[in-house]
């Protein structure tokens, strides 16, 4: 009797530990492999559409994606924190989509077996340099030199005892046959994990990979947090979500314009190719007039062309300046509202913006680009700040009234 029970205890401990319960997802181990990179690049926007690009390699390698932590960075602070991926997001749709795992899981369920210490090789293009001068500069990775690198691996302890230089592969998995070239070169007995030192991706992220954004749905928390403030907050009746990116790093980034002809995540509006224009200082950084002037115009617009759906008030999300007291005085006659967030909540701003009847963010901004792909998986419309240009707008306007 007593052999009875040791035995379903350790069949329990057995189930429990291979399969999540409410999911019913199974912690079996994959047979085709894991992939896992450490998002080292820029904040949320930057990390979103690595994200995407990450997720679309680990899908054409017919890899699981181990979902990592977003890295955040806190004012005063000299180590980055990670925050589990599913704060942010739900794990199912995208398991809908492709096999993922969030990491802590892989590392607590799977990790011992699948990726035991001695087959922890860091994944890079090419050799890195040490950023300790005294360490041995060997020619490796050095995946965890420096923040948010090491910070990132040892919230999970991980260490790395050799470097791979993949290079020439790339991670284009729609323009060439790449994806073949990494199966046969890193199979999966030899290469249970592929690691890499940053994602596996561009940025900004590649216009195949933008739909992908349908499978990142907010987290509860978020969902209802986006609801409240929209139900409880908000006066009853539409919306105008704004993205104002105006501290002090975006006037600096916005000095780049002069030199290029995309800067961060402008594709999405000039294109990929510049089909659409050539970068201008407006497109980065607006005057407070200009920005007042549009909001006003988009408001008449959507006066106009939705009646019934009357804009009854303006939601800011800002890093900096939100011109809460610039844009009230500019829209009291209209009997427009204008409202932000108590508390700086880049996720819930991003949430609530995803959720206005429509949105005008900044073209250069990948914090804006979030927003503006996850509208258009809903079909919800966006524009830009200063886009299309001042004169070619009015030229179009005047086109219009001549062919009417
Ligand atoms: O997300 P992100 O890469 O977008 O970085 P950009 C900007 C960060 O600023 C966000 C905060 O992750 C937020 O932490 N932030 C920006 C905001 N807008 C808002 C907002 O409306 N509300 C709140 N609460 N926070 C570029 C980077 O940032 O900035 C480049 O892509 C570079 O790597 C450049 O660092 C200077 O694309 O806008």
């Amino acid at each position: 009797m007593q052999w009875l029970e040791i035995n379903l205890k350790y069949l329990l401990i057995f189930l429990i530990g291979h399969v999540k319960p409410g999911i019913g997802n199974t912690y079996e181990r994959d047979p085709n492999g894991y992939l896992t990179y450490c998002p080292c690049m820029g904040r949320f926007g930057n990390q979103a559409d690595h994200f995407l690009g990450s997720l679309a390699f680990a899908r054409a390698l017919n890899r699981t994606l181990i979902l990592p932590p977003w890295v955040e960075y806190r004012k005063g602070e000299l180590r980055s924190h990670q925050v589990s991926f599913d704060t942010y997001f739900d794990v199912e749709p995208l398991q809908k989509f492709h096999r993922v795992i969030l990491m802590s899981e892989f590392m607590d369920q799977l990790a011992k077996d699948v990726w035991p210490v001695e087959k922890r090789v860091s994944f890079c293009y090419m050799e890195r340099k040490s950023l300790q001068k005294e360490k041995n500069q060997d020619r490796q990775c050095h995946a965890k030199d420096g923040n948010p690198f090491g910070p990132f691996w040892d919230t999970y302890n991980i260490d790395f005892v050799a470097s791979e230089f993949y290079g020439p592969l790339h991670f284009d998995v729609h323009h060439s046959a790449v994806a073949s070239k990494w199966q046969a070169k890193y199979d999966v007995v030899s290469w249970p994990v592929l690691a890499f030192t940053g994602a596996p991706a561009s940025f900004p992220v590649q216009l195949e990979n933008c739909e992908l954004q349908k499978h990142l749905q907010w987290s509860s928390k978020y969902r209802e947090g986006a609801r409240d403030f929209i139900k409880n907050i908000l006066p009853r009746g539409a919306f105008v979500g704004l993205h104002l990116r105006n501290g002090v790093d975006w006037v600096r980034a916005c000095e780049h314009v002069k030199d290029s002809q995309h800067l961060f995540a402008s594709p999405q509006c000039l294109g990929y190719r510049n089909e659409r224009g050539s970068l201008y200082p407006e497109l980065c950084m607006q005057t407070k007039e200009s920005i007042v002037r549009q909001l006003k115009r988009v408001i008449k617009n959507v006066r106009q062309t939705q009646p019934k759906n009357e804009i009854k008030s303006v939601f800011v999300a800002s890093d900096a300046n939100h011109l809460i007291k610039e844009l009230r005085s500019a829209l009291s006659r209209m009997n427009i509202t204008v409202h932000k967030l108590d508390k700086d909540d880049p996720y819930l701003d991003l949430a609530i913006l995803g959720q206005s009847n429509h949105f005008i963010g900044n073209c250069v901004s990948s914090f804006s680009a979030f927003v503006k792909r996850e509208r258009d998986s809903h079909g919800f419309p966006s524009s830009f700040w200063s886009f299309p240009k001042e004169k070619e707008r009015q030229q179009q306007q005047t086109r219009l009234h001549e062919e009417l």
